[in-house]
This record gives structure tokens, C-alpha cells and sequence, in this order.
């Protein structure tokens, strides 16, 4: 039987291995939602941090809701194996900046002591979308989100981010400790903006005191995050063993480009992330709409109407000439409606993109990008869409992503065979009417999802309706194909 990966020691010389001593550096990060895009973004970039400028910021991550990952990685000293898979070939490298991987249910004391502690100057979060529980009409709390509803009624008992956090910055400002930089890393305009929102607005229903102090004197920097990330599957841990000669079931592999802009705002400082090439900006903004516009927004559309017409993987996507042409459109119309992007051609981004999204190694599944398309469409397409309509550009991308997530949300394939939608509204989904019309009416006219302009604009409304009518009527592929010839 294979040897578990518990040290660094001993592996093949193919495989990188952490380049400082690990236990020379204490933790100086909290990482909650300890998922694979963490273990293939800012840890691997952390890593390259203390191997360049070292520094007490070891991570501990934190796993909110399960324990399974706790579990993986806590037998192996916190050390994981890092898959890079293209085109120019496969490379193993082991990341030793999780010192500690802990689980909320399991190790609350652990996790709110981590929290508190002075030595911890950053918390950072990948949780997804629909992990804060936003209002996005109003940018505050939603009281209905279930780990918000938790925490208002039991504040010193947290469960969820805005809870933990502003628990945390209480805490820690009773005691005279400085607060911790929040460090947003979800797929959201001005993450950082949003995560202040929250938690300003979580303070003031839950612990009025602390509001004005949150808002005033806590950083909470945006950023752009990038690196696309399979989700982790038994082929996933076999290459690893292959690669390493070590058994890890905490392995992932991910492609081998990687992203990150952040905005330099760390009152207590940041570890040395430029050693991994992030780029430190003003401000964000305009990176972060070229990559949630024309990245996100592109996986978006191709996941839906791939999904549809049988791709399970986005490389499978790349190989359908109709789709690959409609992706090059929906670039180009995202591209076109985006502010300069300092330092960035857009035109050769999205030739890169195309290029990422065809990698022949990543197994990236259409019906992983599929899920919570409330939390993602408003940024992705609508945003977009709404300012398209303002300059007087065309919709017809835009107009195909929304038919084609209009489809999705029905449930069922056009043999009728169904499949889970995975949203977090999807009971709001479900139409009354069962056409497109009364689909595109329902659908566009719930909360919180499409801007005002944008859902009262006739032309966008008839450009989805005929769409969604076309792929009712004759099928994902031959919408696709219609589209296509019309380009
Ligand atoms: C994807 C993203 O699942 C999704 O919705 O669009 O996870 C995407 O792969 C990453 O943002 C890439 O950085």
C-alpha cells in the first residue's frame, strides 16, 4: 500500500516541495470556506510568500459547514498535492502554507480563538456567492439567508461569515486588539465593498456599537481572484499518487495559469504575494469586470447551452463549432462595453481565454459552472446586458445566456429526463406558465436579479423570449445552431 503524504520529505525530485521550514512560521491568516479554489489560489500563492520573504502567515484554514476536509488534510500535517495540468504538460507540487485545517463544527473553540488572536491580521474568504447572504437590492444582511437568520437571533453563538466576523471584531476591539484586513476571494463585483456592506449592516442589527467602528476602521480590500478549478475527483488523486509516490486525499489539480489583483489596503500587513505574481492596484474594479464579464460570463453561457447539448465538460464545449463561434461572440460583446483595463489587451485576453477553456487536461464540468445561477447571472450577464442596452450596443449575447439559464432552470432535459438545479432560489424559479413568454416574464421579474432599465426594456425582453421559444421548440443543439448561422 502507498505511504500517505504526511511530509515533504523523501518525494520525487519532479515534485516541488515547500521551500522554507515550515514550522518556522506561525499562522497569520484565517481562511474560512477551505475548499479547492483556496487550495489552488491563495494558498499555493501564500506558499510562494513565505518561500520568498517568509513571515508569520501560515493559514489556518477553516471549513464552515463540513468536516470532510479537516479530515483529509489534518492526518497530513496540513500538506496537499497541487496538480497543474496544460498543454506544455502535468507538474506535482506539494503547498505547506495550511498549518492548521480545522472545521467549524468540530473545532469551534479552535476556530474562535483563531479568530481573536492577535497574531491573526487577515481573515480571507471563499465561500461562493450565495455563502454571505446578501440582499443584493439592498446591499445589506438577508435575513432570510439561513446562517444569517442563525445569527441575528444567537449573535455569540456564530455559525456563518457576517456572524463569525463581526463576533470576531468585537471581541478582539474589546480587548484592544487591532482588527484583522477582511480579504473577500468570491466572484463578486467589489467583493470587498459587499463583504463591508454586510457586515456593517450585520453589526447593526446584531450589535449597534460595533457598526461605525466596522465601517471606519476595518480594511476590507477587493480583488480579483482567478484559476479554474475542477472539482476534485478520484482521477484526481490517482495522478497525484502517480506524480508524488505518495497517497493524499486531500490532492487538487487545477490549470496552470493563475490570477490575482489586489487592492494594497492591509493595515497590519500582507505577506510578500507579489513572489506569486499578484498584482497590487488602486483599484480593482475594472479587472474584476473584465475577468466576472468575459471569463465568468462566457462559462456561464457555455455551461447552460453546453449542458443542454450534451457536453459534460467544458473542453467538449470547445470541440462544438456553433458554440465555440458563440463564445467568441459573447466575448467580444462583454469586451466591448468594458472601461480600459490597465495594462490588459482585451482582445488577446480573450484569445487566452478560449485557450484555457479548451485545456484537453481539466475535466471542468458544465454542470459545476451550471449551479446558483441567481448568485452568478446578475453579475455575469445582467450587469453587462443592462449597460449594453444604456450604450445603445448590441444584446444578442447577452439575450442567449439569459434563454439559455431560462431553459436550465426547467429541470429537465429535452428528453424530459430531469436534473437537480442546485440554486438557491430555486423555488422562486419555478414559472407558473409553462411557454417562454411566461417564463421570461416570471423569471426576469424576480428580486434582486435583473436591473430595473434592463427588465422594463421591451427589445431585451423580446430578444430572450424568442430564444427560449426556439430552444423549447427544437432543442438545445439546433438553437445553438441557428444562433450560430446568424452571428
Ligand atoms: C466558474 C468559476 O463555477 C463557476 O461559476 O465560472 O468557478 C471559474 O472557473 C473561476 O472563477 C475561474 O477563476
Amino acid at each position: 500500500m502507498t505511504a500517505r503524504l504526511t511530509s515533504a520529505a523523501g518525494l520525487p525530485a519532479s515534485v516541488a516541495v515547500p521551500g522554507y521550514d515550515r514550522a518556522a512560521h506561525g499562522v497569520g491568516i484565517v481562511h474560512l470556506g477551505l475548499g479547492a479554489f483556496h487550495k489552488a489560489h491563495q494558498a499555493v500563492a501564500t506558499d510562494d510568500a513565505l518561500a520568498a520573504s517568509g513571515g508569520d502567515w501560515a493559514i489556518a484554514g477553516v471549513s464552515l459547514r463540513s468536516t470532510s476536509v479537516a479530515e483529509e488534510l489534518t492526518p497530513q500535517n496540513g500538506l496537499y498535492t497541487l496538480v497543474e495540468r496544460s498543454a506544455a504538460g502535468t507538474r506535482a507540487r506539494i503547498v505547506g502554507a495550511l498549518a492548521a485545517a480545522l472545521a467549524l463544527k468540530t473545532d469551534r473553540e479552535r476556530v474562535l480563538a483563531a479568530l481573536v488572536a492577535p497574531s491573526t491580521r487577515i481573515v480571507s474568504l471563499t465561500v461562493t456567492e450565495k455563502g454571505y447572504g446578501v440582499d443584493r437590492a439592498s446591499g445589506g444582511v438577508d435575513p432570510s439567508h439561513p446562517a444569517i437568520a442563525a445569527d441575528l437571533s444567537a449573535p455569540d453563538a456564530p455559525v456563518g461569515v457576517a456572524g463569525l466576523l463581526v463576533w470576531a471584531l468585537g471581541r478582539r476591539r474589546a480587548a484592544g486588539v487591532p482588527p484583522f484586513t477582511v480579504l473577500c476571494c468570491d466572484n463578486l463585483p467589489h467583493n470587498g465593498r459587499v463583504v463591508r456592506g454586510l457586515l456593517v449592516d450585520f453589526a447593526r442589527r446584531a450589535a449597534p456599537d460595533l457598526a461605525d467602528f466596522i465601517a471606519a476602521e476595518v480594511a476590507f480590500p477587493s480583488t480579483m481572484v482567478d484559476r479554474i478549478t475542477p472539482a476534485r475527483t478520484e482521477a484526481t488523486l490517482a495522478l497525484a499518487e502517480e506524480l508524488t509516490g505518495r497517497h493524499d486525499a486531500a490532492a487538487v489539480e487545477t490549470e496552470a495559469f493563475t490570477q490575482w489583483v489586489i487592492e494594497d489596503t492591509f493595515p497590519t500587513g500582507r505577506p510578500a504575494w507579489e513572489a506569486a505574481g499578484a498584482i497590487f492596484v488602486a483599484d480593482v474594479g475594472p479587472y474584476e469586470d473584465m475577468k466576472l464579464r468575459m471569463l465568468n460570463g462566457a462559462h456561464s453561457m457555455l455551461a447552460y447551452s453546453g449542458f443542454l447539448a450534451g457536453h459534460a465538460f467544458v473542453r467538449d464545449v470547445m470541440q462544438d463549432a456553433g458554440l465555440t463561434a458563440l463564445i467568441r461572440r459573447h466575448l467580444g460583446a462583454a469586451a466591448a462595453i468594458l472601461p480600459p483595463v490597465p495594462g490588459v489587451d482585451l482582445a488577446a485576453y480573450a484569445e487566452e481565454l478560449l485557450a484555457r477553456f479548451a485545456n484537453p487536461h481539466l475535466a471542468h464540468q458544465t454542470y459545476q459552472i451550471a449551479m446558483d445561477g441567481t448568485e452568478k447571472m446578475p453579475q455575469r450577464i445582467f450587469a453587462p446586458a443592462a449597460e449594453a442596452l444604456r450604450r445603445g450596443q448590441p444584446l444578442d449575447a447577452f439575450a442567449f445566456a439569459a434563454a439559455a439559464w431560462l431553459r436550465y432552470t426547467l429541470g429537465r432535459h429535452d428528453n424530459g429526463e430531469a436534473y437537480a438545479l442546485r440554486d438557491p432560489r430555486e423555488a422562486a424559479l419555478a414559472a407558473p406558465s409553462g411557454d417562454a413568454a411566461g417564463i421570461a416574464a416570471h423569471v426576469l421579474a424576480l428580486p434582486g436579479l435583473v436591473p430595473a432599465d434592463l427588465a422594463a426594456s421591451a427589445d431585451f425582453r423580446a430578444a430572450v423570449t424568442s430564444r427560449l421559444a426556439r430552444m423549447l421548440a427544437e432543442g438545445m443543439p439546433a438553437a445553438i445552431a441557428h444562433e450560430a448561422a446568424h452571428l
